[in-house]
């Protein structure tokens, strides 16, 4: 089952409040409206997914939570994430996977098939990861959060791009408590932490000539690696969260995915309710390219400007050497400071 009605979500939020205090067979039979029964199934099942669930006869259960300074990784599935969800609808449909090509690729078939607004999609790991025009996004299992999101926005295909600003409006929301210091946005869709690069959002839609069919919206956010973790070719241009928050302790990547799922419902409503201006003014916040002199790459090779603004479409408005004003897709081109 990978919806929200599943009782062993509720449960397991139930246990989390409780906080390591007991609780009875009973209580839990009356809340969920379940027989003793098929509450000890359920209990079953959580520990299936790592949890450490102890249970004392006339006591009742209690969930034990691991310290993981020892380098230990907190659960990561389906379970544990949809228990730290707090919104309405964003992550109740919710499929976890061991390992896949990619998330997106996933929710591709699922979006075809009628999955519906808020469905989404996580990985431990990725087999073919991709970044923008089919480079690749190194994604290895205990690490990182390898997630995608299904949007069925009512918008006209040249706006999409707006959504991907407001991934990492919320992205950077729920990064939000872990005061890192040197961290924004890159346009449109790099965050970086003093010039390495934490987590990269991939967009992708089906639509046609006037109206979006679905936007889908992946993000890779390295969280729990060292250096060594990452391979050679992106080693100096890549960073994690733990790298950045002087712990030693691993961070709960369910904990975070799900903040990250709740900021994006949160964004997306206030998009959906007051327009493209509002993301494009919260993006500008945590950005770190505007007024920046750039480096232009694409096809036909580098050009210097400056960065000067970003249009409601979420394009980036340059001054060319000659003082000649441009707006750039992002689809075509990279831009690095200089
Ligand atoms: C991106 O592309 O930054 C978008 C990455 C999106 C990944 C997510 S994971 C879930 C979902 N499923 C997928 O298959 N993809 C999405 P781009 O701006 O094109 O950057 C790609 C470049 O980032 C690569 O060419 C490398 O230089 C670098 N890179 C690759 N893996 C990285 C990593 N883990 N951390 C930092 N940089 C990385």
């Amino acid at each position: 089952m990978s919806d929200w009605a599943d009782p062993s979500v509720k449960i397991l939020k139930y246990l989390k409040k409780a906080k390591a205090q007991f609780v009875s067979g009973e209580e839990l039979s009356e809340l969920f409206g379940m027989s003793r029964t098929a509450i000890w199934k359920r209990m079953e099942s959580i520990k299936d997914e790592g949890f450490n669930i102890e249970a004392v006869t006339k006591k009742g259960y209690r969930l034990i939570m691991e310290e993981t300074a020892c380098g230990k990784n907190a659960p990561y599935g389906r379970l544990a994430v949809q228990s730290e969800l707090t919104g309405s609808v964003f992550g109740h449909n919710l499929k976890f996977f061991q390992e896949t090509d990619s998330t997106n690729q996933v929710l591709k078939k699922m979006a075809a098939q009628d999955a519906p607004e808020g469905t989404v999609v996580i990985s431990d790991m990725q087999s073919e990861g991709r970044g923008r025009r089919g480079k690749a996004w190194s994604s290895s299992p205990n690490l990182g959060i390898w997630m995608s999101i299904l949007l069925r926005p009512n918008l006209h295909p040249s706006s999409v791009q707006t959504l991907t600003l407001a991934a990492s409006v919320a992205v950077m929301r729920a990064l939000e408590p872990f005061r890192i210091e040197g961290i924004g946005i890159k346009w449109p869709n790099d965050i970086l932490i003093n010039g390495k690069k934490v987590c990269g959002i991939l967009t992708e839609l089906s639509a046609e000539a006037e109206k979006v069919d679905w936007v889908i919206i992946g993000i890779g956010l390295n969280v729990n690696h060292s250096e060594s973790d990452f391979p050679d070719d992106i080693r100096s241009l890549a960073t994690s969260l733990r790298m950045n928050v002087n712990n030693e302790t691993l961070l709960d990547r369910s904990v975070i995915a799900a903040d990250i799922i709740d900021e994006m419902e949160k964004v997306y409503r206030c998009f959906i309710e007051r327009g493209l201006a509002w993301v494009v003014r919260e993006w500008k916040k945590y950005n770190i390219t505007l007024g920046k002199r750039i480096k232009i790459i694409n096809q036909q090779g580098e050009a210097n400007a400056e960065a000067i603004d970003v249009t409601e479409e979420g394009r980036l408005i340059v001054k060319d050497e000659n003082g000649k004003e441009h707006e750039l897709y992002s689809g075509e081109i990279s831009i690095r400071e200089t």
